[in-house]
């Protein structure tokens, strides 16, 4: 459907509850308080339905949002939700039920709602719901807050490949509502937990090169993270750190698993194919992130890795 099409459906509702996926980031928690709050401003009843996943980053967006328990509502909406997969187990009913609309960017949507508003172009899914929002009243600061937390965040803060000239047109025009971005920026981009530089600096420590400081090789140990007390949150896209140091073409980082073995995430930029090398350890992604799960210690998946490498470099 069309983003007129869309607004369309959503302005004959008035009972609608909005689903996030699961370990939700900026993006879809954005979308869902973001189109919760256009909604409620026509007069409708919205709500966002409770994902346990939900970090402590992103509830304050969902402050008032958060449907009642055994609500009933007449209309259901996913927003930046691919597949099925991705629901929280809590929304199992939901899926069940149906879903009525979902609002999309993944070029890998599935296609499971009555009705889809997707378009893959688009850096993020909050994009999509900034034009419906616009498509359905004015769009307020309150309205445009979360909007601009989704496509700041999927856009790594319009600095990802994904961030286009529309990532940018839609952050002016919500920036121009009078929200206080740079407080947002500061959030997500400025600042971090004193356990996740402790982390960086453990692995930093640690940290190997290899091929002429062209591959580096990090891990993060169980004890370590008992050690710092550092949680998940705190270790959130660690695997992007050690390809920032310069040279690095190509980096892994090993995380020691809690039921045993490694899971391995490889980063590249260079001409190396972290699908390919993955592959030989069981794994798969994409050429420039990929990663796989080894059996064994940190040392043990070091050496795996490093074998798996040089067997991808020599063909
Ligand atoms: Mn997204």
């Amino acid at each position: 459907m069309t983003i007129q099409e869309t607004a369309a459906l959503l302005r004959a509702q008035n009972d609608v509850l909005i689903l996030t996926h699961r370990r939700p980031d900026g993006d879809t928690v954005g979308c869902a308080a973001g189109l919760c709050r256009a909604l409620r401003a026509l007069g409708k009843r919205a709500w966002v339905l409770y994902n346990p996943d939900t970090t402590a980053l992103f509830t304050p967006y969902l402050e008032g949002l958060i449907a009642p328990e055994g609500a009933e509502p007449a209309f259901v909406v996913s927003v930046d939700i691919a597949g099925r997969g991705l629901f929280p187990q809590v929304e199992e009913r939901w899926l069940a039920r149906g879903i009525d609309l979902a609002i999309d960017h993944h070029p890998s949507y599935e296609g499971f709602a009555r009705e889809s508003c997707v378009d893959a172009a688009r850096a993020a899914c909050g994009e999509i719901v900034f034009e419906i929002a616009q498509a359905l009243g004015p769009v307020t600061a309150d309205i445009a807050l979360p909007l601009y937390v989704a496509v700041a965040t999927d856009t790594g803060c319009f600095m990802y490949g994904n961030t286009s000239p529309a990532s940018h047109r839609t952050a002016a025009a919500l920036m121009e509502t009078g929200i206080d971005y740079q407080a947002v920026n500061k959030r997500h981009f400025r600042t971090k937990s004193l356990r996740r530089l402790q982390l960086e600096s453990g692995i930093i420590a640690g940290m190997e090169l290899h091929n002429g400081g062209k591959l580096a090789i990090a891990s993060v140990s169980l004890a370590r993270m008992a050690e710092l007390g550092a949680t998940e949150e705190d270790a959130d896209d660690i695997a992007a750190f050690v390809g920032q140091v310069e040279g690095v073409e190509s980096s892994v980082t090993i995380r020691e698993l809690r039921d045993g073995g490694c899971k391995l995430s490889v980063r590249t930029v260079g001409g190396l194919n972290a699908t390919k090398v993955c592959a030989c350890l069981g794994g798969g992604g994409h050429a420039a992130a990929a990663g796989c799960t080894v059996p064994g210690t940190i040392e043990e998946a070091k050496a795996a890795i490093l074998e798996a490498i040089r067997a991808v470099e020599q063909k």
